[in-house]
Parts: structure tokens; sequence; C-alpha cells
């Protein structure tokens, strides 16, 4: 069985894990650039700064709230490590990048644009044109050898001014200087960039909203007042994108795993509907066109108020995502019987799967994941897919002559793509490509480590920053390029 020909197989990345030069030619400081690293043991902080000059920091909560003291603002601190400041350090050497991902075969590189290098505070009236100019050399390149763009336009960063002056996207004036931002780079890059991701893994705000939202707060209200304001900007982007080019396609990006049930306890099944409701409550809205009823009677119990303005119903229903992608490492379990053990992939409240194996970070592979998820999400929403993004991080050792021998990742993507390749070839699944996490090493986005890689490209970097950043190809990195040859029928 094979893959159709015009299957855009190829890698995923974003600016802040990988593109490093935080404050080169113009780039503003953004939420990203605040955040320390971590560990699998210890959260990632981020740090503030007072009027008065004291310093300090919060760690990074998952699904809680966030409480920096009175009168703090996140600030970089002289002193702290922080991770995306060099990343792998793509701004100085994406030709050499993209001409690997050539030599793979890629037809597609799925990347993010750093906000804060076009609009380096975010409510600017005008772009920083070095920053333009950047972009327009990275997509010169990919063209040189047939790869199209995906492009990110908000990948777990919003411009640091935002956060501070505006609590981020809890307020409504981020929609105009987004839609800004977005329409000023669909204009310049028309022509270059047909596919673009609104917001990275959108549904993040109710776990992390400073990462996606640039949010200071996290209570309910903040969080759903988030969300709204970018399924607003979202739709405005799909709006500008077919006026500007009929050509150009706006995803949805949400970060999805099949959820199961512990046991056979019918409280088991209600609490998977009850996961799996939170996750795709976010596809409802933003690919379905509708805030889903249980989410609205959800929010009056809670005492959540959305502040909506007269046509955002509407809008919502007439600009929907062209495009449904996500991310997808594995499969979630979840029950009512069993204490939560803190494993699978990131879903607060899960157990460990007796039937899967993990990596060194809890994170459960799932052989069948993307099958299941394929099917879910397009009997769901009815329209085209995309994996962008599914890979497995490992400590990699490079070897004294350079190489690694990452015999695991290869095993692991073998059977992500056959299930794949059954959603596609046994079920009729429509699926616009593929592009794996981290295709060339880059700093994690859970715990700032760089140990935790995920590339079929090794750079030399450590968790402390350290290293000459040479890249090196790793055993996958060829039998990627026989799968990409062969449309996938060479596993
Ligand atoms: C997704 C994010 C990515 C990425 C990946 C792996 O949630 O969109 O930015 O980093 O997960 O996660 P981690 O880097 O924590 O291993």
């Amino acid at each position: 069985m094979k893959f159709p020909k015009d299957f855009l197989w190829g890698g995923a990345t974003a600016a802040n894990q990988y593109e490093g030069a935080w404050n080169e030619d113009g780039k503003g400081p953004n939420t990203s650039d605040v955040i320390t690293n971590g560990s699998h043991t210890t959260p990632r902080r981020i740090t503030w700064r007072m009027a008065d000059g004291k310093t300090g920091s919060i760690p990074m909560a998952f699904g809680g709230s966030m409480e920096f003291p009175q009168g703090a603002e996140p600030a970089v601190v002289d002193g702290e490590y922080y991770p995306s400041h060099t990343a792998t350090d793509f701004y100085h050497h994406y030709k050499e990048d993209i001409a690997l991902m050539g030599e793979m075969g890629f037809k597609c590189f799925r990347m993010s644009m750093n906000w804060a290098r076009i609009y380096p505070n975010g409510d600017d009236e005008q772009p920083n044109e070095a920053g333009l100019r950047f972009y327009d050399d990275v997509f010169d390149e990919c063209k040189k050898y047939g790869i199209e763009p995906l492009v990110t336009l908000s990948h777990y960063e919003t411009p640091l001014h935002l956060a501070i002056a505006y609590n981020g996207w809890t307020d409504r004036r981020l929609v105009d200087f987004y839609v800004r931002y977005a329409t000023t780079v669909m204009k310049r890059y028309k022509g270059k960039v047909k596919y673009y991701l609104t917001f990275n893994e959108i549904n993040c705000m109710d776990m992390m909203p400073f990462m996606a939202g640039g949010i200071m707060t996290g209570d309910a209200q903040s969080r759903a007042q988030g969300a709204h304001n970018q399924f607003v900007a979202s739709a405005l982007t799909v709006k500008a994108a077919h006026e500007i080019d009929p050509e150009i396609k706006v995803g949805q990006m949400l970060a999805y795993q099949p959820t199961y049930a512990y046991t056979c306890d019918p409280a088991d099944q209600l609490k998977v509907m009850e996961m799996q409701h939170n996750t795709l409550f976010y596809a409802d809205v933003q690919t379905g066109g509708a805030y889903p009823a249980w989410r609205l009677k959800q929010y009056e119990r809670e005492g959540v108020k959305v502040q909506m303005e007269p046509g955002d119903l509407q809008l919502l229903k007439d600009y929907s995502a062209d495009f449904l992608s996500f991310s997808c490492y594995g499969s979630s379990t979840v029950s009512t019987h069993k204490e939560a053990a803190g494993s699978g992939n990131m879903m607060p409240g899960a157990v460990k799967n007796p039937y899967l194996e993990s990596n060194a970070w809890g994170w459960e592979t799932d052989p069948d994941c993307l099958r299941i998820a394929l099917n879910t999400l397009y009997d769901r929403y009815h329209k085209p897919l995309w994996v962008v993004e599914n890979g497995i991080g490992w400590n990699d050792v490079k070897e004294a002559d350079g190489s690694v021998h990452d015999s695991y990742r290869i095993d692991y993507l073998r059977k992500n793509i056959a299930s794949m390749r059954d959603a596609v070839c046994l079920d009729g699944i429509p699926l616009m490509g593929y592009t794996m996490w981290g295709c060339i090493d880059l700093v994690s986005a859970g715990t700032g480590e760089m140990r935790k890689r995920y590339g079929f490209v090794y750079v030399d970097r450590d968790d402390k920053g350290q290293g000459t950043l040479a890249r090196s190809k790793k055993d996958s990195f060829g039998w990627y390029q026989k799968v990409i040859a062969s449309d996938g029928e060479d596993l």
C-alpha cells in the first residue's frame, strides 16, 4: 500500500524552540523568551521583575492557575538560562538545514513564524522589514528544493509586551493586532506560502495559558475569553486569506490523542467523554463552526461569562478552518478506579496503560493512535486532515564517529506511519500530509531540555546551551528518505 503521489511528507519545527537569534535584527521579546529550562521532574519557570528591580520566578503550571506577585512583570533576568534565546540556531543555519530536508526528499516543511520578529511589540503600526526579509530568504531556500512551507502563525509565543500591557489574549484588541500581522505576512508571501495554521495546539489554552496565549492569569474566565478571542482571530484570518489569495488554505491545529477507558465501567466511559469533550470543544468551534451546547452549559454552571460581540457566532460559522491539523504522539488512558499516575502524554489525570510502552518522559507510544485519531476526527468534522506532529523524544547518543543509532525512533515511526497508511488506504481518510515533529533537533517545549531529541538530524548542543551546533545525520535520516521515495510503501 502507498500514499498518494501528492502527499506532503516532511518535518515540523517551531520558532521559539529552533530559531534562536531572540534579539537580533529588530526582533522583540516574546513570552517564550522569559521561560527558563526545566526537566522531566522540575517545571520550567517564568521569570519576572518588579519596578524596584527585584526579580523572581513562578513555575509554569499545567492546568492550574498562575499567580504573579503584585506588580511583577514577566522579564528576562540576568543569570538565568533561557533555551529559546539561541535554541538550535535555525536563524543562522537555515540554508544547511533546508538542504538536509531537501536531501531527505521533504515535500513540506512546517515552521512557525515569530510574531515578535515581524511586530516586535505586537501592537506596532509598522512591521519590521528585517524580520520579513528573513522569512523571504527561508521560503526562497525551500523553493529551491521544491519544499512547500506550512507556516504556524503563533506557536506558543505572543509578543511579551502584549502579555504585560493587555494580559494577552484575554483582551479583544489582540484580535486586531493578530489579524494585522497575519494579513501582513499573507500579502507579503503571496505565491510563496499556501498553507497556514493559526495557533499551535489551541486547546493548550486550558493547560498553559501563558504559553498558549500570553495570559498572566490562569482562571477559567481568562482561559475561556482567551480561547474565544483566538477563535475570532482565526475566523478573520480565514476570511482575509481567501480575499488575499483563494489558493491559501488556513488550518486549525489541535493537540489530540485518542483517550481510552481503563476499565469497562460506564463511569470510566463518562470520564473518556469528558476528556474528549474538553479537547474537541476547540475543534467544534474552529473547524465545526459552532460552540457545543455542553460547553455553554458548563460556562453557565461555573459562572464564566464570555464577552462576545454581535456577529461573532456568524463569523465563526462562515469562516471555519479549511482543514484540521493535529499533533498526536500516542494515546491516553483514564480511570475512575486507579490513582492518576501522572503519565500519558501530558494529559492531567491519565493512568499508565498496561499494554503500551513509554519513553523516559513517561510518554506512551501507541502503534494504533494515528488510525484511531484520523477516523475519529474525520467522522466528526468531514474536513481534510493533516498530521503535523508525531514522533518520539529520546536522549540520543552520538558516537565518536558522529553516527547516532536511533533504531527506537525508526521502530516508532514505522508503526505510526503504517497506522496512518491504514487510515488513508483502508479507511479512505483525506489526509493532506505528515510532518514529523522536530525533524532537526530542537529544544523541548514542555521541559526546555535539549536532551529530549526528536530529529532525523542531531544538533550538538546540551541542556545548558553549550555545543558547536554542528549537524549530523542519525540512522533515521536515511530510513525516512527511503520512506518518502517509496511513497510510504517501504517502511
Ligand atoms: C507539542 C508542541 C511542540 C513540541 C511537542 C513535543 O505539544 O506543539 O512544540 O515541543 O509537543 O513536546 P516536548 O517538546 O515537550 O517533548
